[in-house]
């Protein structure tokens, strides 16, 4: 396994923590300028030079980047809900990917969540000794109309998009893999969804059937779903679809869940570990959704830096338990 943390494109207590617990790979976010402003911003898709300052940024800090996550949204939105822009959006992505191949990033974690992002109804649920963390009721969001996107359009924007990038993918050697809809639900409000269960996971990946379109196998995502969890990393790890991997837990089912510390949910985190292992995965892996422990503020619910600190040693002390090579 690549062991990585998700740390944001400028350094702070979060970037110290990943190096002094022995992190040696980063995934990187890229410069983020809200929809509506230019498409690139500050922060060139395009230019090699605004690439490899970001990623020198990262490596000067004895940090390898090694997954973009998410795909940078300038160019993605567009892409996603099929607007106006979306022609221009996907030239400026055909124009990153062989930048990202020129620095060896592999893989970008992409979503199908236009609109809204990954979605929760409450920030503050109290967990073990005060902690807190995140969760999504479906009560909390009533539907709502018009709908901004249905499932047909969002599956006729990514049959679009992976047409259309599909050889490029092939050509540079860079990875798509598609982070699961959270929360996994069919509809948020104004938005509709499609990423919410194992059947449209292999619909998705009979659209363009190539070895650079694949799964981020969010764990917690898909045990929101319902799904059985070590099926779905056997059967995608068989299949070579498991691109990057999300170590996180929750409890509850899709239209109401919330987030659990790592090592007392329900899932059997060293099961899953000893599966990707015994399949020979041998990809990136991050922790992904923490409580917000004492010491943190909740200004950033599921990525507080302590929280985050706990989840990597807990992650880390498995994979010694089970001699699971790593770097
Ligand atoms: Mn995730």
């Amino acid at each position: 396994m690549i062991l990585a943390d998700a740390l944001r494109p400028s350094p702070d207590r979060t970037w110290d923590y990943a190096i002094q617990t022995g992190i040696k790979h980063a995934v990187i976010g890229v410069p983020w300028n809200p929809p509506g402003t230019t498409p690139n911003g500050s922060f060139d898709l395009t230019s090699y030079a605004d690439w490899k300052a970001l990623y020198d940024l990262y490596e000067s800090r004895g940090l390898r980047p090694v997954v973009v996550e998410g795909a940078p949204e300038p160019a993605h939105e567009s892409i996603k809900r099929g607007d106006a822009n979306r022609d221009q959006s996907i030239e400026t992505v055909l124009n990153y990917l062989p930048i990202l191949d020129k620095l060896n990033l592999r893989t970008i974690c992409i979503n199908w969540m236009p609109y809204k992002g990954w979605y929760r109804t409450r920030n503050n649920i109290p967990a073990r000794g005060g902690a807190l963390v995140t969760g999504f009721y479906q009560e909390d969001i009533p539907d709502a109309e018009p709908l901004l996107i249905t499932q047909q359009e969002l599956w006729d924007n990514l049959a679009y998009f992976l047409k259309a990038v599909g050889p490029s993918l092939e050509k540079y050697g860079v990875k798509l893999a598609f982070h699961p809809d959270d929360p996994p639900v069919p509809r948020l409000g104004d938005v509709e969804r499609i990423l919410i269960n194992k059947g449209n996971y292999e619909k998705l990946l009979n659209i363009v059937p190539s070895a650079f379109i694949g799964i981020t196998l969010c764990q917690g995502c898909f045990c929101a779903m319902g799904e059985d969890i070590y099926d779905i990393i056997t059967h995608y790890s068989r299949r070579e679809k498991v691109f990057f991997v999300h170590f996180r837990d929750i409890q509850g089912s899709p239209h109401s869940f919330c987030e659990t510390f790592h090592d007392i949910g329900p899932t059997d985190m060293v099961r899953c570990l000893e599966l990707y292992r015994d399949y020979g995965f041998n990809g990136p892996v991050r922790v992904d959704h923490v409580p917000t422990m004492a010491g943190d503020d909740n200004s950033r619910p599921g990525y507080a830096a302590v929280g985050r600190l706990f989840a990597l040693g807990y992650l880390k002390g498995i994979l010694d338990a089970l001699h699971y090579p790593y770097s």
